[in-house]
């Protein structure tokens, strides 16, 4: 059996894409649930630049951000995949994925604001999901990637 943990916490989107690629690609692995609060000493030792989690550690080796995490879990674990094998798709799936990563974090700060910044946001979230409904990915298709699960339905968060 393959050595893969992975250090997450429930709260956490981006630790979810982890556990979701895990399990569309059945891969096990142990899960480690980390307090945010007060942080094990083995995640900072297996990320002291961020101290965040996701942390994936495979045979004793951490590798951590969760979009590159996937892109390790895809290259090893080629089954189910997640990225196209043709050039050109896997570059327009990496556009996605980067709009998602930096426009995502917009969705969680509508809730943790209020008033003037608040509808600010609120602004930028109708803009977002404007442009998505007129030139998003493969709108005929079933995913948002495709026809089946890739890396942009898992990255998304709008
Ligand atoms: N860019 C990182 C973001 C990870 C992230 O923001 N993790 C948060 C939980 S959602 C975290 O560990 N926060 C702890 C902290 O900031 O101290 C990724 O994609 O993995």
């Amino acid at each position: 059996m393959e050595d893969v943990k992975l250090h997450g916490a429930w709260t956490s989107p981006y630790s979810h894409y982890v556990i979701w690629t895990l399990k569309l690609k059945g891969i096990p692995f142990e899960y480690i649930e980390e307090d945010l609060s007060n942080k094990s000493d083995l995640l900072l030792q297996y990320n002291p630049v961020h101290k965040k989690i996701p942390v994936l550690v495979h045979g004793g080796r951490p590798i951590c951000e969760s979009m590159v995490i996937i892109e390790y879990l895809e290259e090893k674990w080629p089954q189910h995949p997640l990225v196209p094998s043709d050039a050109y798709e896997r570059a327009v799936t990496r556009f996605w994925v980067r709009l998602a990563q930096e426009k995502g974090p917009n969705l969680s700060l509508l809730y943790r604001t209020a008033g003037e910044e608040q509808e600010k946001i609120k602004e930028s979230i109708i803009e977002m999901l404007i442009v998505l409904e007129d030139c998003g990915p493969n709108k005929a298709k079933k995913f948002f990637g495709g026809d089946s699960i890739n890396i942009v339905d898992i990255a998304r968060k709008f």
